[in-house]
Formats: C-alpha cells, sequence, structure tokens
C-alpha cells in the first residue's frame, strides 16, 4: 500500500528542483509550528552552547559562519516532530524521486550577528555515501534575507557531479568552488525566504550563504534525507555510520539514521549514545 503524501508537489516544483538542483517549498510549516519548533531549538542551542564565552572574533573561520547544533532529535524532545515531519519527509522523496528516505542528520544553523559568510561547497563528497540521492530541508526560523545570512544556489550545479572538497570545517582560507571550470562562470543565486516556505538543496548543488550584517541571530535548522537504498562507499570514519556499526557496502540504516518516509508506525527510542555536539563536522 502506498502512503499518501501530506503534502503533494506540483510538477512545476519538481520539475524545478531537478533542472535547479534548489527549489523553495512555500507553506510547509503553520505559523504556530515555527514558533513551537523555534523556541524548541533557541533551548536546545543555548543549552549546548551555554559554556562557550567566546567572542565571535575569537572562533575558527568555520565557527564564524555559524553555530552548529548537530542531532538536536537525539536529545531534544521538543525538536524530534520536526526531523520526523511527515510532510517535510514526504517532500524529500518526492523531490528525489525515491520510495523511501532515512534521516542523515539535523541540526540548528545560526549564524551570529558579525557572523562571516558560509564559504560555497557541495555537502555530498564530505560524506562516504557515493552518489546516492541525498536532499538537504533549510527550514529558516526567522524572515532571511541578502542582508543576514541568505543561502544562495548555483543553478544546475548538482548535475555536474562531485567536485573537488572544499574542506570549509577546517581550513581558515578554503578555495573558491566557483572558480572550478565545470561551472562555467555561473555565479551563486541569492535565495530570500520566510519562515513557513522550505528551502531543498540537492547534495551536489553548489551553495554557500551570505553575512549576517543585522543585529540579531539568523536561525535555521535542517533537516538531511538519504534514500532508504544508500550504501556506505567508504570506510573513513563517519560517526553516525560507525556508532550504527554500517560496514562498507552494508546499506545506511540503524541507530540514529530512522526511517522518515513513508512514516514508521512508531518512533524508535533516541540512540543511547547520543549525536555529537558543536563544533566542526562537515555540514
Ligand atoms: O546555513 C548556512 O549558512 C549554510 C547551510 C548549508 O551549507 C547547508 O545546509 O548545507
Amino acid at each position: 500500500m502506498t502512503t499518501k503524501f501530506p503534502i503533494a508537489l506540483s510538477p512545476e516544483i519538481v520539475k524545478a528542483f531537478r533542472s535547479q538542483g534548489f527549489v523553495v517549498t512555500p507553506d510547509v510549516l503553520t505559523k504556530e509550528e515555527v514558533v513551537q519548533y523555534g523556541s524548541a531549538i533557541d533551548q536546545a542551542v543555548a543549552v549546548r552552547t551555554a559554556s562557550d564565552t567566546r567572542a565571535i572574533t575569537d572562533k575558527s573561520t568555520y565557527e564564524q559562519s555559524f553555530l552548529q547544533c548537530m542531532r538536536l532529535c537525539e536529545t531534544d524532545p521538543g525538536v524530534v516532530g520536526l526531523t520526523f515531519h511527515e510532510g517535510l519527509a514526504g517532500i524529500a522523496a518526492q523531490l528525489l524521486g525515491v520510495p523511501s528516505v532515512n534521516l542523515w542528520q539535523d541540526q540548528a544553523l545560526f549564524k551570529e550577528p558579525g557572523g562571516r559568510e558560509t564559504t560555497a561547497h557541495q555537502d555530498q563528497p564530505f560524506w562516504p555515501i557515493g552518489q546516492a540521492p541525498l536532499i538537504s530541508a533549510w527550514i529558516p526560523l526567522n524572515a532571511v534575507h541578502e542582508g543576514n545570512g541568505a543561502m544562495a544556489y548555483v543553478p544546475g550545479s548538482h548535475l555536474v557531479g562531485p567536485l573537488k572538497v572544499v574542506d570549509i570545517t577546517h581550513t581558515s582560507e578554503p578555495f573558491d568552488i566557483l572558480n572550478d571550470p565545470a561551472l562555467a562562470g555561473e555565479p551563486l543565486r541569492v535565495v530570500p525566504v520566510n519562515p513557513g516556505s522550505v528551502i531543498w538543496h540537492h547534495g551536489f548543488t553548489v551553495h554557500g550563504a551570505g553575512a549576517n550584517h543585522s543585529d540579531s541571530v539568523r536561525r535555521a535548522f535542517t533537516v538531511v534525507y538519504l534514500s532508504a537504498d544508500a550504501t556506505r562507499t567508504k570506510a573513513w570514519p563517519t560517526f553516525p555510520l560507525d556508532r550504527a556499526g554500517v560496514d562498507v557496502g552494508d546499506r545506511i540504516e540503524g541507530e540514529g539514521l530512522p526511517r522518515l518516509w513513508p512514516p514508521l508506525a512508531a518512533r524508535p527510542a533516541p540512540p543511547v549514545q547520543k549525536g555529537a555536539g558543536t563544533g566542526p563536522q562537515g555540514l
């Protein structure tokens, strides 16, 4: 039996995603959901970052782009409903054109006032998952525009496939992927977005975000979905795969990697060994 999508996409939206590698879906979350999940995420980020009193100028280049708090659904019950949101997970499956998706990771990405740009990069080459279908939901918790850290994408860049990895997490001078000849000089396109809407990008879409020139935090949450038939392609250490005992060649599933679409009858208990907290770990 097939499960009905809570939010069925128009063919135009799916077509736009497949050709551009990103798309905005309006009216995904209600105002009430944005307030409820936004406040749960704010609390979680406050707890995770409480002991970090450094000024932004004392942080690493990567940390100056955003506060990153990963796998909040493992530690914060108030966030679980967003990570397992059936409307979102159903959209992920429709855009990828796959029957089933698992969670790869969730995270808060809060760009502080004065936060630098997020260096342009592709997500998927950070992870040992080959070319498996992967998509991110970028969920704004406040209005995001050019002045406070809007996301920006190179249209069609997902079709180019994996480019040289931009190691944004460890280097203070990341190279500019936009100069890669495969992108033919195509610039980033800035995508302002309001809460309630969600921006989606493919695992190979080249993207970044602007600096935060405003005096308030740019608050966003992301959920990353991976096709349920994906397998591990490389042995390099990767937290959720090693914790779940997924070896090279195995299907990517198990602890911390639950199925999100079609929805499970009951949500699994959170892993015993909780997810990593803040810090540079790849997007
Ligand atoms: O929020 C940001 O500034 C960057 C987000 C990002 O790179 C991602 O979600 O893959």
